[in-house]
């Protein structure tokens, strides 16, 4: 099941809005056990991991047992069902992880197999399924994406000197693991001062995965991005969405238009400013499952406030920039202490001197 998740994790950032599934198909030989097919969920979401995996293993996937990431579909999607297919195909056994939310299978597909004589082990790594694919999950039960929150700063948690100089305060390696973050979201993320200030790409330029730039999404209420920036100039070759409030200048959303980017209206809040939770909705209502959050600091406040953000990649340096310079995070007002949103440190890694922390919202 370990090879099965492995092999499923290739498609984070590809396959929304459906899950990355892995699928390994093996044949328990006298001695040792021998894997005749591999397959996972493919670029835009089909073929589903189970057909690729029998598709390989052919005839040797009679009497064969079948790892399989999540529980096997039972629907007639855009394919047919994968719990059809691995009947067909004459798999003795599944080992399953977790059922697949969708109300069109929501068990069928265990069942399915089951009817059939053919044994079901559920629940092997359920926790590893859940968090691989928990972008899908949530867009299932919250109808909202996943939602990373990326970092990088100072030790003191600055982005940027009080002149805002910020080139560069985190290493080389960290830049490349957060192009690496880039290419396992279906989304980026960044608030309208951020993308005027920084003029960024927002695409993944790692060497071998430059076609997976994910979709380019600013957060600007009052269409304050230049039609000049990068952003907009290259937005017919990596899309480009704006989140705005309804109304605005009717030339200017047009000019937009024109440049090729797609204009997402979202409702204000009470207080007339971008309702987040309506935003993520109205992405998720577009297939997003994963959205990574690249700043800035008044952004990630405004997540952190919503109790938006799952996840934070938190990429430091052993700088001290102090007080005087930008804060990760903007201003909260919290007065108590156990007021203050909650992570879980889930795995630390070095690189090149800075740190990586990822972090799980707490309970
Ligand atoms: C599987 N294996 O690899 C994936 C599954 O639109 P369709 O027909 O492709 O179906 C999408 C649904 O299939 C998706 O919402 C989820 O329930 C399931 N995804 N199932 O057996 C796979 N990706
Ligand atoms: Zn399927």
């Amino acid at each position: 099941m370990k090879m099965a998740l492995t092999l499923a994790r290739r498609g984070l950032g590809q396959v929304a809005p459906n899950p990355a599934v892995g699928c390994v198909i093996v044949r328990e030989e006298s001695d040792a056990p021998r894997v005749v097919g591999r397959g996972w969920t493919q670029p835009g979401g089909r073929p589903h991991a189970e057909t690729e995996a029998l598709a390989r293993a052919g005839a040797l996937a009679k009497g064969a047992t079948a790892y399989v990431s999540l529980e096997p579909c039972s629907h007639h999607g855009k394919t047919g069902p994968c719990a059809e297919a691995l009947i067909e195909a004459g798999i003795a056994r599944v080992v399953g992880t977790i059922t697949d939310p969708n109300p069109e299978v929501a068990g069928r597909g265990f069942a399915m197999l089951q009817a059939k004589g053919i044994e079901v082990t559920e629940n092997v790594c359920a926790a590893d399924a859940y968090y691989l694919n928990e972008g899908f999950f949530l867009t299932m039960s919250e109808r909202r994406p996943l939602v990373t929150l990326k970092i990088a700063s100072s030790l003191d948690g600055r982005t940027a000197t009080h002149d805002g100089h910020s080139r560069w305060i985190t290493g080389e390696a960290s830049r490349y693991r957060g192009h690496l973050l880039r290419a396992t979201h279906d989304a980026i993320l960044v608030g309208s001062a951020t993308a005027i200030v920084d003029d960024p790409e927002l695409t993944c330029r790692l060497p071998g995965l430059g076609g997976r730039s994910p979709i380019r999404i600013v957060a600007d209420g009052r269409l304050r991005l230049p039609l000049t920036s990068k952003l907009v100039r290259d937005a017919r070759q990596v899309p480009v969405w704006l989140l705005t409030l309804p109304g605005g200048d009717e030339n200017r959303r047009k000019a937009f238009e024109e440049c090729g980017v797609t204009l997402i209206d979202i409702d204000p809040d009470k207080g007339g400013v971008m309702n987040m939770r309506g935003a993520m909705e109205a992405l998720a209502a577009r297939g997003i499952t994963r959205v990574l959050v690249e700043g800035g600091a008044r952004l990630a406040a405004s997540l952190v406030r919503d109790h938006l953000v799952d996840r934070i990649e938190w990429f430091q340096a052993p700088k001290v920039i102090g007080g005087d310079g930008y804060p990760a995070i903007a201003a909260l007002g919290i007065k108590k202490i156990d007021e203050a949103p909650g992570f879980v440190l889930r795995a630390t890694a070095s690189l090149d001197g800075d740190t990586v922390a990822s972090f799980v919202r707490g309970t």
